[in-house]
């Protein structure tokens, strides 16, 4: 699955073997079809040995009872030990000569444990049960009062009671101290996994899969961040100047960081909840789509109808029957699932499913293209050999839906009868800034979150130094400080999805530069050349098929080949969110002119 933990898309892809492989005692001489046969036998077996898993982990998702997530224990142990025998053997053919395909699957098979465990069976146990654990514990996790996620994240979005805020804020924490013995015991056990394997900690392992040495994948993150600091630093300081007017000096001094609680999402992440509050006067969009999703009466199946109906208006095929027999698309009231919304795949065929908790409104609307994304991704590959079905790298899967998702203009909302009038250019700044407080916002938070984890992994911040290393990096990146003194035992990572849930969180900041570099090529192949802002590709099938040209390719070539079959260049490049955000910098740069930016 993806969105959920990776253990799906690369651990069940390193499934179990019951097939007799060589092993390295074993083995004297080994020769390329030797090493052929070895990769034929492990893809043959994930392939076989993925779907039960997938059936297993989708039904503890669905189902969180202490019985699911004992069988999720159960099964993940048992492909983690799997996966890593598999990695294990692959290692005697480290010195061979191969052709580039397969020795990029060998590497496929050795890095691509998301949480590799030793081989110690207890440790491999223990491992598991934690990972399941820290799972349900934030799945089933409520703040005081018997508050669900679900009922919070409304508050941060829609209340401007700074003490209600807090209160919300507050409460949500309150579900990961209890976390942090387990994910500091999580992270040594996983790190003699990865050194067993060869690997100096995890952290290196995620680090690895990008087609270049993990240290250059460093400095290429690095790279993208340069590029968009300073329209991230024009935008943080625009935002507190504007808090400042609506919540006055004490709360929001124009000196000091934002405090975390006043940006309408539970992790200020995500901004556009408070458009409102920083909209420029003089251009407004004109609209809401979240009050117009209401009023049109869209139901949240509706809502998943609409974006399916974006993607074959590309021409790319409806969604199987299954998909609507067996997604889960609203939140049962009758029992516990896992709410964070995800995409699943169960038989690396037509087996598609999303699960979520869906709301109605414009964030959730975005959402369902991003996860839809996935599924179109998935089924777009199904052809391709087992280790190849994934995306180019894993910031493309999560760029899809996006991607597809930055073409819900004005004008394709008015082709829905969404709205009754596209605004004008003088509405242009607007539709900027609504979409530069989720996407630009979004930048720093996407970098942050594996800065801290690499930092975990390698043993430079300590449980006793976690949550300090946290905020000390949100306040580098973000310019974002906690709105209260946090607690001795405070575990405030732990109050976001993917760090009990351990997916790798590059693939975010990869897919926030990257979806710009797909929305551009698209407009251009189109033949468009307005603001990139107003382009629609809805109904384009030209495009749709050159879209689709590249999620066939899964990752059966390095990505660089991916991303230029579409856009025509080997590089993710930040140069895509700054054209399309360039009129919103001039603008900014001219509100800040008397300002002093910076924290
Ligand atoms: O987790 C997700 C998706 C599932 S892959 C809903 N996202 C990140 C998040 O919510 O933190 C999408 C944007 C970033
Ligand atoms: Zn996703």
């Amino acid at each position: 699955m993806i969105g959920k933990t990776s253990i799906l898309v690369i651990a069940l892809m390193l499934a179990g073997c019951n097939i007799s492989v060589e092993t390295d005692k074993d083995v004297k001489i080994v020769t390329p079809a030797k090493a052929k046969a070895f990769v034929d036998a492990v893809e043959a077996d994930f392939a076989e040995k993925n779907e039960f898993a997938a059936q297993v982990f989708w039904v503890q998702a669905n189902f969180m009872t202490v019985d699911t997530n004992a069988m999720a224990a159960k099964v993940g142990g048992d492909m983690t030990a799997l996966a890593v025998k598999y990695a294990t053997q692959a290692k005697q053919f480290n010195d061979l000569k191969l052709d580039p395909v397969l020795r990029r699957k060998m590497e496929m098979i050795k890095l691509g444990i998301t949480l590799p465990a030793p081989t110690n069976v207890a440790e491999n146990k223990e491992l598991a049960t934690i990972s399941a654990d820290l799972d349900s514990m934030y799945a089933t996790g409520k703040g005081p009062e018997g508050r669900t996620l679900g009922q919070l994240e409304d508050v941060m979005a829609e209340s401007r009671d700074p003490a209600e805020l807090l209160k919300a804020w507050e409460a949500w924490r309150t579900i990961s101290p209890a976390m942090k013995d387990k994910y500091a015991r999580m992270v040594a056990i996983a790190n003699k996994g990865a050194k067993e394997l060869g690997y100096s900690d995890v952290g290196y392992m995620w680090r690895a899969g990008y087609d270049m040495p993990a240290d250059d994948f460093r400095k290429e993150a690095d790279r993208l961040w340069d590029q968009v600091k300073p329209l991230y630093d024009s935008l943080q300081c625009h935002v507190r100047a504007k808090l400042n007017e609506k919540y006055g000096d004490d709360i929001v001094p124009l000196d000091q960081p934002i405090p975390a609680h006043l940006l309408g999402n539970m992790w200020a992440q995500q901004w556009g909840n408070i458009y409102e509050l920083v909209a420029p006067e003089g251009s407004r969009i004109g609209y809401d789509l979240t009050a117009a999703l209401k009023e049109k009466g869209y139901d949240e199946v509706k809502m998943v109808k609409t974006g399916e109906q974006f993607f074959t208006s590309l021409g790319l095929d409806p969604l199987p029957e299954t998909f609507w027999e067996r997604s889960l698309i609203t939140k049962p009231r009758d029992r516990e699932v896992q709410c964070h919304a995800s995409a699943w795949d169960i038989d690396s065929k037509d087996d598609v499913r999303i699960k979520m908790c869906t709301k109605i409104n414009a964030e959730d609307f975005k959402t369902i293209h991003h996860e839809l994304g996935h599924n179109f991704y998935q089924r777009a590959y199904q052809n391709q050999s087992t280790l190849h079905q994934n995306g180019a790298n894993d910031g493309f899967h999560e760029a899809i839906g996006d991607a597809i998702a930055l073409s819900i203009t004005p004008d394709y909302l008015k082709q829905l009868g969404l709205i009754d009038k596209v605004p004008g250019p003088e509405g242009d700044i607007g539709l900027l800034m609504r979409r530069a407080l989720d996407k630009v916002a979004f930048l720093p938070f996407g970098l942050m979150v594996d800065q801290w984890r690499w930092q975990v992994f390698n043993g430079e911040l300590t449980p006793e130094t976690y949550n300090q290393g946290w905020w000390d990096l949100r306040l580098k990146y973000q310019g974002i400080r906690p709105p209260v003194a946090r607690d001795a035992n405070a575990f405030d990572p732990g109050a976001k999805y993917h760090i009990p849930g351990n997916t790798p969180y590059m693939r975010y900041f990869l897919a926030h530069i990257l979806q710009f570099q797909f929305h551009k090529a698209a407009c251009a192949q189109a033949g468009y050349d307005g603001p990139l802002s107003r382009c629609t590709i809805y109904g384009n099938k030209e495009v749709g098929k050159k879209l689709n040209a590249m999620l066939e390719m899964g990752a059966s070539k390095p990505w660089p080949d991916a991303l230029e079959a579409f856009t025509g260049t080997r590089q993710m490049d930040g140069s895509a969110v700054l054209e399309y955000f360039a009129p919103l910098k001039v603008w900014l740069d001219e509100q800040n002119k008397d300002r002093k930016c910076g924290w």
